[in-house]
């Protein structure tokens, strides 16, 4: 599949140590999307993380709940609410991008999370869809018009931010092997792609966009 770039962001998910392999919220063999991406990192002109980046006190962490474990589900803000094990703490080590990943050509960084009293898996918006990142506008007003989606973890900030991606009009490419799903539950991460696939996000691997 030829594919062109013109018009397109790299769109670079959450790609922290927080989630990677001996972080708070590890992602099995999440460290492998780096190398990728920084391969892709290349053939694209325009580039734009996002980065979880929660205050200590976060309504999502369990241990902000007495009594509460990780993956136990309450009510937030009137939405259901997984809860977590504390992570990407604005500061910490663990927020930070690995430290391999080539920063150099990034246009902006979009952080997300930062309200206490409510999640934000989308690069995009909360997740009442209420707070706005101004990820759709820097894209709109650059001319964006394909989103290039990539990063951790491919059944919650990945797909997310890719339902969210193919809604606000952009034509949406998950980069197949450049993410990996964190799969609570053993489907999570099939049952992600299904959703996105259904919902009109396109798969492409990364080899189809180096040659
Ligand atoms: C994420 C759970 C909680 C993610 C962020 O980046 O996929 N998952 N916060
Ligand atoms: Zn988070």
């Amino acid at each position: 599949m030829a594919v062109n770039l013109k018009n397109s962001v790299l769109l670079i998910v959450d790609v922290q140590n927080d989630f990677l392999p001996g972080g708070a919220l590890a992602v099995n063999r999440g460290d492998e999307v780096v190398p990728v991406i920084n391969t892709l990192q290349e053939k694209f002109d325009f580039i734009v993380a996002t980065q979880d980046f929660h205050p200590a006190d976060h309504g999502s962490f369990a241990a902000n709940h007495s009594g509460k474990n990780p993956g136990e589900l309450i009510e937030l803000d009137g939405l259901t609410q997984i809860l977590w094990p504390v992570h990407c703490v604005q500061g910490s080590e663990g927020a930070e991008f690995h430290e391999d990943l080539n920063p150099i050509k990034w246009k902006a960084i979009f952080q997300k999370g930062r309200n206490p009293a409510i999640d934000s898996y989308s690069g995009f918006f909360d997740n009442a869809r209420k707070g706005d990142t101004g990820l759709a506008d820097f894209l709109q007003n650059e001319g964006i018009m394909n989103v290039f989606v990539t990063g951790l973890a491919q059944d919650y900030c990945v797909k997310f931010t890719a339902l969210d991606s193919v809604s606000l009009g952009f034509h949406t490419y998950l980069i197949t092997d450049a993410t990996r799903a964190v799969n609570l539950n053993p489907k999570d991460g099939e049952a992600a792609l299904a959703e996105m696939q259904s919902a009109g996000v396109k798969f492409i691997e990364s080899t189809a966009i180096l040659d």
